[in-house]
């Protein structure tokens, strides 16, 4: 301290106004502890789970990802509305293997649409196989971002701009990522083929931004031209809020995504537009090499999908099945935490058991309180009139039990009083 009344007015104002976890803790994931800083807190992922605190997901299962994806794209010259069709994606983080498939889309987009691989390749990124000293986007982003991509195609010089918005992850822990696209794409014969050999991709990453820029090559075959071959040029950034409070070191302010195995379809019978997409994330440089160190950062181990392949000395690994899955890290199941009691839901709720975990459900009237696990009345019980209080709009969906009334039953009382915070 100076004794400057001017500094001591601001360290005065930043103390009062500081974010602690005591006000803000519950912007934390569940699966995440909140630590204060001098300048403010930030949320981290438990052992277990990985991101970025304010979404955790648990280490090594398969991620499921679905939004909607909406805009006009013009294929040469004929503009094709996108009205909210479905987009979902699966990546088994594993291998790094991404999947992403967007139906229902109409023919002269779906056939022209097969190169625009950027679409899928941001699941890719988010939950790319980790080589050592490098972490996957989802770990950076979290599930709230905002990623804009400009792909401008050669010769034709078409262009097309992609925004892609990270909602959140739903109580499935799927993550929402809706897609808008606008632009031009150079028309593709139906009944064609595009491949696209291996290529590497740098992303510079600053604060609270990531930023990737790309030429890649694709050939398209078909039946009346033979074999063609394109560019594009691909521009993005990727958004998100970053916690910068720890001060800890960044990991890397560049790294590298090799992408493998490229593949897009469209299927016309079912009008289905696939990507996979094989992703490694890695410091810059040849990855090669410490791929052949071990079968974890190969991708090439024998684990199940929803087990963590953890590396050991040279050639050695283990497989650990996910949080949520039991068993020997080869074969994995998914623990029924309903059948087995291990749920921790409260009064007023309903357990459903879900591949690596479980939720607990309201009952109709009630919603849930800041743990999820808990459920409180949607209005205040103690101002409810009497006709509501009886459930009268329950009665026909399912039989009342009068422990959900605790105002009325009080022989069970040691029940229903843990719920009223
Ligand atoms: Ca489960």
């Amino acid at each position: 301290m100076t004794g400057s009344p001017f500094l001591s007015s601001v360290i005065q104002y930043t103390t009062e106004n500081k974010e602690t976890c005591a006000r803000f803790q519950t912007q934390c994931s569940q699966n995440a502890f909140c630590s204060d800083y001098a300048t403010g807190f930030c949320c981290h992922c438990q052992p277990g789970f990985y991101g970025n605190g304010r979404q955790c997901l648990p280490d090594g299962a398969p991620q499921r990802v679905s939004g909607k994806v909406s805009g006009t794209v013009m294929v040469g010259s004929t503009p094709v509305e996108l009205n909210n069709i479905d987009l979902h994606a699966y990546i088994v983080v594993g291998d790094g293997r991404a999947y992403t498939a967007i139906s229902e889309i109409p023919e002269p987009v779906g056939w022209a649409m097969m190169p625009v691989s950027p679409i899928g390749e941001l699941f890719g990124w988010l939950f790319a196989l980790e080589l050592p000293n490098s972490q996957a986007g989802f770990k950076v982003t979290g599930a709230e971002f905002s990623r804009h991509a400009e792909v401008v195609f050669s010769p034709g010089n078409q262009r097309l701009s992609i925004t892609q918005t990270g909602r959140g992850l739903d109580e499935n822990n799927h993550l929402s990522v809706d897609a808008v696209i606008h632009g031009n794409v150079p028309f593709i014969p139906p009944g064609a083929e595009v491949t696209m050999e291996p290529f590497k991709e740098t992303y510079q990453y600053y604060p609270s931004v990531a930023t990737s820029s790309s030429v890649r090559e694709f050939s398209i075959v078909s039946a009346e031209r033979g074999i063609e071959s394109f560019t594009f040029h691909l521009k993005q950034n990727i958004t998100y809020r970053d916690c910068r409070h720890d001060n800890r070191a960044p990991t890397s302010e560049t790294l590298q995504i090799n992408m493998e195995r490229v593949f897009m379809m469209y299927v016309k019978e079912e009008q289905i537009l696939r990507y996979a997409i094989t992703n490694k994330i890695s410091p810059v440089g040849d990855s090669s090499v410490v791929e052949l160190l071990n079968p974890c950062y190969a991708g090439s181990h024998d684990c199940d999908t929803t087990a963590q392949c953890i590396p050991l000395e040279d050639q050695a690994f283990r497989c650990q099945c996910a949080t949520g899955y039991s068993g020997d890290g080869q074969n994995c199941y998914d623990i029924d935490e309903c059948a087995e009691g291990l749920s921790s839901c409260g009064d007023y709720s309903q357990c459903l058991n879900l591949p690596g975990t479980h939720r607990c459900q309201c009952q109709s009237g009630f919603e849930s309180g800041y743990n999820s696990h808990t459920c409180v009345g949607k209005i205040s019980r103690n101002t409810l009139p009497v006709f509501d209080l009886l459930g009268l709009n329950h009665l026909n969906r399912h039989v009342v039990n009068i422990h959900y009334f605790p105002h009325i039953k009080t022989t069970n009382s040691s029940k229903s009083t843990q719920n009223s915070a």
